[in-house]
């Protein structure tokens, strides 16, 4: 850190002895799109100002999934780069890949060892992902997936932990985790709460507004990456499927128009009303025409700069760097002390 950031200016208030602790992850695994910008990365540059923050690409969880090796490296850095390009801080934020600091699987064979076969079997997540497959076939990292995310959010002591609602279950059961070992054990872990995003922030596809936009299902005009072309942005929005009527405004019996004015509020900052108001006496293709050009130039920035990360890849990777040490300090502390509550024989 720059001895800048280490004095506040003048005339502002003293920071706190210590903000409430935030961590979360993404999975490097694909394609990003808007959904994890509007859903997830958005929030995370603004809760910079409140918390003292962790954010990590979970390659480890990644691989419960097989992976190309070239692919997964490109993916981890991709990721990194849109969390940097979209005002993650490194040096206010603690950035960092999950795979370089061990801690997080030392801590998940601990944790192994309190957690229930019954619980870990009760994941929706683990259910979806496994539905219609046989256990002779099913790979254990899966099954076990939720305990390497509690080793996650428990190794930083987090108070908070900002996830869409489909990780809720995850939270939970780091909470149960917690509180067990705490109990049997001793104190060692902070029991952390989960922070779930509202339902605007919930995109959902361009060619089905029953479905989350995903990186995984649907088609190419189902979603808009981050790094698409201003035209491909465009015509994407052009192509989204609407509602039945022509009138511009949300409501249940108006899935896709609720999304598109969902996203244009989350662009442009305008509120709903606000915006279903302009667009009285309007039609679909004029909401279409406007809100393709409010993602093109709120996207713009974002992409700028991660092509210039992209061509000189040493300020990610000394982010990096930089993440994984600070990360790995929080983490020892931690996992001295668990070991220390288990009884395992410091090394001397
Ligand atoms: P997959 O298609 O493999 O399910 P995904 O595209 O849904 O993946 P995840 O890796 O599961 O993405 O999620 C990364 C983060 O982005 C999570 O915090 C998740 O809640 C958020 N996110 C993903 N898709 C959306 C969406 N459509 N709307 C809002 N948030 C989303
Ligand atoms: N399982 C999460 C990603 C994830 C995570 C975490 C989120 C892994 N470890 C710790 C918050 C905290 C997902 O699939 N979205």
């Amino acid at each position: 850190m720059s001895a800048a950031a280490d004095k506040p200016p003048q005339n502002e208030p003293p920071r706190p002895e210590r903000r409430p602790r935030v961590f979360s992850g993404i999975q490097p695994s694909g394609t990003l799109h808007l959904g994890n910008y509007l859903g997830a990365v958005k929030n995370w540059v603004a809760m910079q100002d409140t918390h003292d923050c962790l954010y990590c690409a979970v390659d480890l969880h990644a691989i419960t999934v097989r992976q190309q090796r070239a692919e997964l490296r490109r993916n981890t850095i991709d990721l990194v780069n849109l969390f940097l390009a979209s005002g993650v801080d490194p040096e206010r934020s603690i950035v960092f890949v999950q795979s370089h600091v061990p801690a997080h699987t030392e801590l998940m064979w601990i944790l192994n060892t309190i957690t229930y076969m019954g619980e870990l079997r009760r994941m929706t997540q683990f259910k979806d992902k496994t539905a219609g497959a046989e256990g002779e076939s099913i790979a254990v990292g899966i099954f076990d997936y939720p305990v390497l995310m509690a080793a996650d959010i428990l190794l930083y002591r987090a108070d908070a932990v900002p996830v869409g609602e489909d990780q809720k279950q995850h939270v939970e059961l780091t909470r149960d985790v917690a509180e067990r070992f705490n109990k049997a054990f001793g104190k060692a872990f902070v029991v952390p709460e989960p922070i779930i995003r509202t339902e605007g922030a919930r995109v959902m596809s361009l060619d089905d507004p029953a479905k989350k936009m995903s990186k995984s299902a649907g088609s190419e005009n189902s979603y808009v990456a981050v790094m698409d072309a201003p035209d491909v942005i465009r015509r994407k929005i052009r192509r989204a499927v609407t509602d039945s009527g022509t009138e511009v405004r949300g409501g249940p019996d108006k899935p896709a128009l609720s999304n598109l004015l969902d996203i244009y509020s989350a662009f442009s900052g305008d509120p709903l009303d606000e915006i279903v108001r302009r667009y009285e006496g309007k039609g679909y293709a004029d909401l279409k025409a406007d809100l393709g050009e409010v993602v093109v130039s709120a996207l713009a920035p974002i992409q700028v700069r991660i092509r210039e990360l992209e061509a000189d890849t040493s300020y990610t990777l000394n982010a990096l760097h930089v993440g994984a040490e600070r990360a790995e300090a929080i983490a020892a502390r931690t996992l001295a002390k668990v070991r220390e509550r288990v009884g395992l024989v410091p090394r001397p």
